[in-house]
């Protein structure tokens, strides 16, 4: 009977729409994955094994997006589509790996709030072959109270024509260190965190398509050429949408409202590469706020080619385009929106409140809380400047601890099942606030860092921005960072 139940589900998920359109050589084909039960205010990250065109051919334009059984779009006031990645396993034996070292996969479309399309410039095609293996990871949010079934829908056109190959390369702000793709931007006196990460080109050819992935508070993400006076290749900038978009009327707010857009480059001649090359992918975020888990990831696609033969530095092509999906908005300057607690109310409805109501359990040393029950205890606390908070994931199910709101990113991944992990020093006085970002309308914990004589402090913060991340301690094989 389960089997049964199993295989059905299996079939359901497997089934495409198979809608499309064909030509003499390309067609679109659409997809759905699913359906991906989500309950209210619940977070999804699925990550599945999803269906493949089963051809041998070249992928020249991709988009993804969520919909209901009955084929309508879903609204982002009910379910978001907060990012997704599709992967490419390529054929049984073959073991193609991503731009970061020892990730399998490579990762080829991906999109986000953003709302990034796959679109090569004519002549170019992502090669497949028909026993290749697709993966998709993604994170669906639910923004209301009713359990819903959504479907992924991915369409894409493939031709059968032969194309220049591409090869995709998903290159980080924060380099390939991490497992995780995302960082945290501390809040820095200059108002700015800039990142470099210096890429080695693996191969000669030339960049044809870039897209990007950014959170809010993005300023800019480029490429440049450090051995040509720093000059910038592309860009894939961000774009905000006006205020009364709906991203900014959403509520509650669960997370900052990301780009509504970001600049996609396309160029059919393309920017010449060399095998060896460095070139650096820069980004800025906005750091008046410290942001827990940003992302900066560039989708650059390279067309294979022999060794240019013009210099390094010659002229950038003339035919590049810098693509918009939408032209309202505004690029640079992006605004902030506060997280903040969110919580069921008497009138039944999900409002914000500023603290957590009652006193702090007062710590004068390291602080201990439970996680369990689907709750910190305590869920508020007050520690000396510099303190650290030790929290206990007893509940089976997977906890985690995310800043909302404050002077400074700490934070966990997502544990459970008895695992401790100790966060960094708490190095600025002030309230943190912060939430279990898998059941944000009640998991709570809100910190109140005491003043202290501020000794070697800016020392201290230095120290753990250059760190880099949220927490420290042994990280579970695997340990999830979610967003
Ligand atoms: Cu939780």
């Amino acid at each position: 009977m389960k089997l049964r139940l199993l295989l059905a589900l299996a079939i359901a998920a497997m089934t495409a729409l198979a809608a499309g359109t064909a030509s003499a050589s390309a067609q679109t084909i659409t997809f759905r994955a699913g359906p991906f039960h989500i309950n209210g205010f619940q977070t999804l990250l699925p990550k599945i094994r999803v269906r493949s065109p089963h051809m041998d051919g070249y992928i020249t334009k991709m988009n993804a997006t969520l919909h209901y059984g009955n084929g309508s779009r879903v609204s982002i006031r009910r379910v978001m589509l907060h990012h997704i990645v599709f992967l490419n396993d390529g054929r049984p034996n073959d073991e193609p790996v991503g731009s970061c070292k020892g990730r399998k996969g490579e990762p080829f479309y991906g999109t986000g709030e953003e709302r990034e399309q796959l679109l090569l410039p004519k002549g170019y095609g992502y090669p497949v072959h028909r026993h290749d293996r697709w993966r998709m990871q993604t994170m669906l949010m639910s923004h209301s109270f009713e359990a819903r079934n959504v479907y992924v829908q991915y369409t894409f056109t493939i031709t059968q024509r032969k194309q220049i190959p591409v090869r995709p390369f998903w290159i980080r702000a924060n380099g390939c260190k991490t497992t995780q793709p995302s960082y945290s931007v501390q809040q820095l006196s200059s108002g700015l965190d800039h990142r470099t990460f210096r890429w080695t080109v693996p191969m000669n050819g030339r960049i044809v398509a870039a897209g990007g992935h950014l959170h809010g508070g993005a300023i800019t993400m480029s490429l440049t050429q450090p051995g040509c006076g720093d000059r910038k290749l592309l860009d894939t900038d961000p774009l905000f949408g006006p205020q009364t978009d709906l991203v900014y009327r959403l509520r509650p707010v669960l997370h900052e409202p990301g780009p509504v857009g970001t600049r996609f480059f396309q160029s059919r001649t393309g920017i010449p590469v060399r095998k060896g090359e460095k070139i650096d992918l820069q980004a800025d975020y906005n750091a008046d706020y410290a942001r827990a888990r940003v992302m900066s990831i560039m989708h650059v696609y390279v067309a294979q080619g022999p060794a240019p033969k013009s210099s390094p530095c010659s002229a950038l092509p003339k035919d590049s385009k810098e693509i918009l999906l939408r032209s309202d908005g505004h690029v640079g300057d992006p605004p902030y929106e506060k997280i903040p607690f969110n919580v069921l109310g008497a009138n039944g409805k999900i409002g914000p409140i500023d603290h957590l109501p009652g006193p702090a359990t007062v710590f004068n040393g390291p602080a201990h809380v439970q996680v369990v029950d689907n709750q910190f205890k305590p869920a508020k606390l007050e520690i000396p400047l510099n303190g650290q908070i030790t929290w206990t994931f007893a509940d089976p199910v997977g906890h985690n601890v995310l800043l909302a709101s404050g002077p400074q990113v700490v934070g966990t991944p997502t544990l459970s099942g008895g695992v401790k992990y100790t966060s960094r020093g708490f190095l600025k006085p002030g309230d943190y606030q912060f939430f279990c970002y898998l059941h944000p309308i009640t998991m709570h914990q809100e910190v109140i860092v005491r003043d202290g004589d501020g000794t070697n402090r800016s020392a201290a913060i230095a120290n753990a921005r250059a760190e880099g991340d949220t927490g420290s301690g042994e990280l579970p094989k695997g340990a999830d960072f979610g967003w």
